[in-house]
């Protein structure tokens, strides 16, 4: 019998928000439920393309704004066949942002956070303002008006416990509901 496929869990969200360390965390607490999980994250800086846009985000380089966009896709595209590998093998990807923040950090170039802002200054990465973080924060209000994706909204104020706890619970149902379905085309 071929093996149920896992479910793809992005945490999406503006800089310091708690993805890395939700991430972290739901992996290590689905594993230790039985789940077959693993934590992706993007931008991949450990490829070529990836190195390239850490020193971009690091202000070491500049790029031109188009083609920043596209290597960003292109540092996702290089991990499709790994992903869509491990998903059909029944594995859980718990993704660390994906296309959405290609989607909003794009756009919020053409177009306070106070919670954020509070757990200490900004990086010093190119985007780690308040301006920029307001906009992206807009554009991922827009993109959750797409409702054939399966949008939670988590409150990144509380504690990191409780913020876990809930995701944890709706990721659970997120790996049961994706059971049940095929394998379609990932979002890039
Ligand atoms: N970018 C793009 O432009 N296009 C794309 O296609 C993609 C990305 C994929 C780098 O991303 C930049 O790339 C990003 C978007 C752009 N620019 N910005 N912003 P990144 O993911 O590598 O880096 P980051 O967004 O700067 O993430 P981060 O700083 O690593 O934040 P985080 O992962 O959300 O937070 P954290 O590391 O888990 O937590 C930050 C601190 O807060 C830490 O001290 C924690 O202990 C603390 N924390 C976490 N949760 C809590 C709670 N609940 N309470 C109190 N303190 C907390
Ligand atoms: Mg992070």
């Amino acid at each position: 019998m071929a093996s149920r496929r896992g479910a793809l869990i992005v945490l999406e969200g503006v800089d310091r928000a708690g993805k890395s360390t939700q991430g972290r965390k739901l992996v290590s607490a689905l594993c230790a439920a039985g789940h077959r999980a693993e934590l992706l994250r993007f931008p991949e800086r450990s490829t070529e393309i990836g190195k390239l846009l850490s020193s971009y985000l690091e202000k070491k380089n500049e790029l031109e704004d188009h083609s920043v966009h596209l290597l960003f896709s292109a540092n996702r595209w290089e991990q499709v066949p790994l992903m869509k590998e491990k998903l059909s093998q029944g594995v859980t990807l718990v993704v660390d942002r994906y296309a959405f923040s290609g989607v909003a950090f794009t756009s919020a170039k053409e177009l306070q956070l106070v919670d954020a802002a509070a757990r200490g200054e900004f990086g010093q990465e190119r985007y780690e303002n308040g301006a920029s973080q307001e906009r992206a924060l807009q554009c991922f209000h827009q993109l959750m008006r797409d409702t054939t994706l399966n949008w939670k909204v988590v409150d990144a104020s509380k504690s990191i416990e409780d913020i876990h706890q809930e995701i944890r619970a709706l990721s659970e149902d997120v790996i049961l509901s994706a059971m049940q379905r095929p394998l379609g085309e990932l979002w890039k």
